[in-house]
């Protein structure tokens, strides 16, 4: 091996390790202008070619010409490597594992009453109450008539009731007042013994800071052979228990007037006012609560249910306003807003619910 070939052996050996060690597109580039470009070493040792001897150039011509091929195509792979490495680097970071469960934001909120609804059919459900669902489009019958309303009973007037246009048979439905036609229904298709609540929906035509037109009732209904107001007292004192998690309650019953119940009461419980908000369970005060009383002979017959026979009772109470007692909201009005920053500050997590399934309380 003479001189000139050891120094191009030297020389494609630098260009090689060069290429190489070329971590991007710019030095690779630069090594490429060093050997190929018009100042080149390579393009340098080809001009020396014109020079030479015919011998010396038939020699090194093959040689020089090897040399930049061989040179120029490490440089084309080496770019091709190179825009492939980009190119995987790329993919890799802007990679998506659609696998991954979705990122932990807090996207919805349980509201008050559904929260209250799912404790109370929990609370009754745990002492055998079976829950009921009936409409809020109800006839005349279901939601007056057979409840013993009087043909010219206040309720039925048109500033209580929202009427639907009589259908084709001239009937004439209402919305819901409350939700005792759902007894009605399940007296009518099932016989005693009974143990129902139902909860819902319900309408008047009634709208301030206490009242809305659209409000949530819960009812329920015992029917046995020798069920007394004793069984009333001891359910819905276990019941204050259960749903406002205090140990002790003390309830008083005042006469009341109910239609389609004999006699009525209404309860309240034992409470105190003096720190700004109500706290069931001691204290000098009453909180009313809710209406009661041994089922109407007249609505039991109604129902295809025999009187001679057969006794129970039935009470009713707002959800709603169970939420305001235990949870504290201000307005009943801003229950049906539908302002989702109230929900936000009211709701309940949808991981933490009373659920019948035996979720947290
Ligand atoms: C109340 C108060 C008292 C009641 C009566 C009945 C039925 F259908 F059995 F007759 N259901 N609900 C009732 C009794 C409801 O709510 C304040």
């Amino acid at each position: 091996m003479n001189a000139k070939t050891n120094d191009l052996a030297a020389l494609e050996a630098d260009l090689s390790a060069r290429i190489a060690s070329a971590s991007d597109e710019a030095a690779l580039d630069a090594v490429r202008v060093d050997a190929l470009g018009k100042q080149g070493a390579i393009s340098a040792l080809m001009k020396t070619l014109g020079a030479m001897s015919p011998d010396e150039r038939q020699a090194m011509g093959p040689k020089l010409n090897g040399l930049k091929d061989r040179v120029g195509e490490a440089i084309v792979a080496k770019r091709a490597a190179l825009a492939e490495a980009a190119l995987e680097a790329r993919l890799a970071s802007e990679m998506v594992d659609v696998s991954l469960p979705a990122r932990p934001v807090r996207v919805g909120a349980i509201h008050p009453v559904s929260q209250v609804q799912e404790e109370l059919a929990r609370i009754f459900g745990e002492m055998g109450f079976a829950l009921e669902e009936g409409p809020d489009i109800e006839t005349d019958f279901n939601n007056f008539t057979a409840l013993n309303f009087p043909p010219k009973h206040p309720a039925r007037e048109m500033h209580d009731t929202f009427f639907l246009k009589p259908d084709e048979k001239g009937e004439r439905k209402v919305l819901r007042t409350h939700t005792s036609p759902v007894q009605v229904r399940t007296m009518l298709k099932q016989k005693p013994p009974i143990r129902m609540i139902c909860m819902g929906r319900t309408y008047r035509k009634d709208s301030d800071a206490t009242h809305t037109p659209m409000f949530h009732q819960i009812e329920g209904l015992v029917i046995d052979e020798k069920t007394t107001m004793a069984d009333l007292k001891g359910t819905l004192m276990a019941f204050i228990k259960a749903y406002f998690e205090v140990d002790d309650v003390d309830v008083r019953f005042r006469p009341h007037h109910f239609p389609f119940t004999e006699p009525s009461a209404e309860m309240d419980v034992r409470c105190d006012r003096s720190g700004g908000q109500v706290r069931i369970g001691q204290g000098d005060d009453w909180l009313e609560i809710l209406g009661c009383g041994m089922v109407h002979p007249n609505v039991l017959k109604n129902c295809g249910v025999d009187p001679e026979k057969y006794q129970g009772y039935a009470f009713g109470m707002g959800v709603d306003r169970l939420a305001i007692l235990k949870y504290g909201m201000p307005d009943l009005r801003d229950f049906f807003g539908s302002d989702a920053r109230w929900l936000k500050h009211y709701g309940f997590s949808p991981y933490l619910t009373a659920g019948l399934a035996g979720g947290i309380a």
